[in-house]
């Protein structure tokens, strides 16, 4: 069975390896939220295709669900150095991205490989082959796309907000720059058309799938394969597992829970997973247009999100 998976960072990260542990890594195409992407040091960061790679290859920080195990941090600790002499407003020598020094190692090598012309897929796939990662990962577009918040008035880029504000404020409004002219990168809608299912995996459906099913032809692509897109409520019991997403619901009008994800998910979704606590919620997501199947859908260890990716392809 062919496995084309919608993601973000840490919650889809933990369904992908249940997918391939049904299905086999090579049938298994994760498309991936380049929101989130920025630019610091003069560097190309990719957090949630990063965060993808490390964690199917066994590698990623188990505590932070981001960036790589056993890192040191020589590099960002040589850099407050320079804080007494950066000017005010510059972004040079900023050390409040973490990023760690073997991590440092994958924006090295994709920023030098986008100067030579390489696009983000192609990029990509280079680092998935050098991390072992025998998955498709892409980018949902190799054109610029990138998420701003606005909190308490003042527009943020996705990280300055994430991390530099620790995703704190009230959100007025959320956008996807460049959304409406990305085209999806090379094999994204070939991968959607080919999926015998697509699953839209438990992240953030504002800020991570959000971005992904913003891109116009990847939308319409979707919405032609409703009857076999699958999505995981990422919202149990009214909480998101990790993150912001219950938040960022709240503040832009959805209502917290699987409902308002049947809601915001209804055009391209013909049905969610909800997690067993919110088994009283079937009738009222079914009321949306979605069927409502139950699930375990909070993933602690390896065998829960196979158990969980064996529901969702069945
Ligand atoms: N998240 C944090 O909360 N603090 C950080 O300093 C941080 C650094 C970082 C570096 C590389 C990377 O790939 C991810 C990083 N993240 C950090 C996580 C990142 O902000 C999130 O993964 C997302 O973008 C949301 O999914």
């Amino acid at each position: 069975m062919r496995v084309a998976a919608l993601c973000g960072g840490v919650g889809a990260a933990k369904l992908l390896p249940g997918l391939a542990a049904v299905v086999g890594q090579e049938l298994v195409t994760a498309i991936v939220n380049v929101g989130d992407d920025c630019d610091l040091h003069g560097l190309a960061i990719s957090p949630d295709l990063d965060t993808i790679t490390y964690t199917v290859a066994g590698e990623v920080n188990p505590e932070t669900g981001w960036g790589l195990g056993g890192e040191t941090w020589a590099a960002m600790a040589a850099l407050e150095r320079f804080a007494r002499v950066a000017p005010l407003g510059s972004a040079a020598g900023a050390t409040w991205f973490n990023l760690g020094d073997r991590d440092l190692a994958t924006h090295l090598y994709r920023t030098g490989r986008r100067a030579e012309g390489a696009p983000l897929s192609r990029v990509t796939g280079e680092v998935a082959v050098a991390f072992g990662v025998g998955f498709r990962l892409l980018p949902v577009t190799d054109d610029r796309l990138r998420t701003f918040v606005v909190v308490e008035g003042q527009e943020l880029e996705f990280q300055a907000w994430f991390v530099g504000h620790r995703h704190q404020g009230s959100v007025s409004s959320v956008r996807f720059e460049g959304s409406e002219a990305a085209n999806p990168a090379p094999g994204v809608l070939a991968a959607l058309a080919d999926a015998d299912r697509v699953v839209v995996c438990p992240s953030n459906p504002i800020v991570s799938i959000g971005p992904v099913v913003a891109v116009p032809a990847v939308r319409r692509a979707l919405e032609a394969r409703r009857p076999d897109v699958v999505a995981v409520s990422p919202i149990v019991a009214g909480a998101a597992i990790k993150g912001p997403a219950a938040s960022l619901l709240a503040d832009l009008g959805h209502e917290v829970s699987a409902v308002g994800v049947a809601r915001a998910y209804r055009s391209f979704v013909s049905v969610l997973v909800l997690d067993q606590l919110d088994a009283d919620l079937v009738p009222a997501v079914e009321a949306e247009g979605v069927r409502a199947v139950v699930a375990p859908t909070v993933m602690h260890a390896r065998a829960d999100a196979e158990a969980l990716a064996r529901f969702v392809l069945a």
